[in-house]
């Protein structure tokens, strides 16, 4: 699926560079275009891809400082010239747009919604979120506005692929020393689905195309997405049980919202050196991924890759429903009526983050 990124503040901006990078560097070119936009000066120069610098009269270049209501209203004044640097790449090569952001901050958090807003009022092809989610240890405030955020993508976004912060950091790692290897770890697994459909060496009828990435995201609301990778044999007889173990892993160890198994519909990509793929194996990997998810609709299909090892990448579409995704909203709720009595004791209710759907 080609793409092209547009990172929304801090947290957008660097997984978006992490994207490009790890695009750029396993040769996929699947990332067609990618640009960083953000209220901080500073935050934009440390990025080595295309940058634009949102609310110079309102902020002077310093952030909104997690105020995502002003965040918002600086995307809403800048969707114009964000079009401008980006339009030509999205017209003439991309398959879908993915709108970057860290929900839990201001600028990322309130601009990235509206920006999707303003691309689908644009642009016929999908249009998606990719939003991380706040850790457990992130203060209220990030709490609240990753609630409200979120809330809003998912009703402008065609799908939000979200990442808890807290699902791919490394044990012992707080989530700020954990940024890097978040976003590695987030790269390589979003590159990995955009760049399903794309590969070009051993095309056969078994390989995953760009069409059943979106197909499978066409359910709407939130996706999350789960992977795991194992050496593989040489003798394909023997990768039955290395498929369906290396399959488990990636939907019940390593999801990017740990523990939501549920889905309306599903896409699992088996990774690997077509030679050491065994049908029997993928086949039964795929039935395992429909009961587990108690889904109808899970497509399959081989990615091609020159590697002794085998991946499996799991697209969960339509996990809204979960229990995962009620605690989130809970969380988020309790922590905008904590912020709203201590500011000001009568407005104690929070309507806004009832229902997410
Ligand atoms: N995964 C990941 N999360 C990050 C990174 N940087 C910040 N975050 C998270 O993003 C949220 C804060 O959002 P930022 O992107 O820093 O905020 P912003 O959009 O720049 O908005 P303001 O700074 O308020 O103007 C927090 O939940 C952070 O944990 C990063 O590099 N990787
Ligand atoms: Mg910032």
């Amino acid at each position: 699926m080609k793409v092209a990124l547009i990172g929304v503040g801090q947290a957008g901006g660097k997984v978006t560079q992490s994207l490009v990078e790890f695009d750029y560097n396993m040769d996929f070119n699947a990332v067609r275009g990618a640009l960083a936009v953000n209220s901080a000066e500073a935050d934009l120069q440390n990025l080595n891809i295309d940058t634009t610098l949102i609310g110079r009269d309102k902020v002077k270049g310093h952030g909104v400082g997690g105020d995502n209501e002003l965040g918002a209203e600086i995307m809403q004044q800048s969707t114009g010239e964000v079009l401008e640097n980006i339009d030509g790449r999205i017209t003439s090569e991309a398959e879908a747009v993915v709108v970057v952001a860290g929900l839990g901050g201001g600028t990322g958090s309130g601009g990235a919604p509206r920006l999707v807003q303003e691309l689908q009022r644009i642009y016929e092809i999908p249009i998606y979120t990719l939003g991380v989610l706040p850790g457990d240890d992130e203060g209220a405030l990030y709490q609240a506005n990753a609630g409200r955020s979120l809330k809003t993508a998912v009703r402008e976004s065609d799908s939000v692929m979200l990442v808890d912060n807290d699902a791919w950091r490394g044990s012992g790692d707080s989530v700020a020393e954990g940024y890097d290897r978040i976003n590695d770890a987030i790269a390589q697994r979003i590159g990995l689905l955009f760049a399903s459909g794309e590969a070009t060496e051993g095309v056969g009828e078994s390989v995953v195309d760009s069409s059943e990435v979106i197909n499978t995201l066409r359910s709407g609301g939130i996706s999350a997405i789960g992977y795991a990778a194992t050496e593989a044999s040489e003798d394909p007889e023997e990768n039955v049980t290395t498929i369906t173990s290396v399959t488990r892993n990636a939907l019940l160890t390593s999801t990017s919202l740990p523990d939501v198994t549920d889905a309306e519909s599903a896409l699992l990509v088996i990774a690997g050196d077509p030679d050491r793929l065994s049908r029997k194996g993928v086949e039964r990997a795929r039935r395992w991924v429909e009961d587990k998810t108690g889904s109808m609709e899970v497509r399959g299909g081989d990615f091609p890759l020159d590697s002794g090892k085998v991946a499996a990448l799991v697209v969960l579409s339509g996990v809204e429903r979960s229990e995962k995704l009620n605690e989130i909203m809970e969380k988020a709720k309790m922590a905008a009526n904590s912020q709203t009595t201590e500011t000001n004791p009568d407005e104690y209710t929070n309507d806004d983050l009832d229902s997410l759907i």
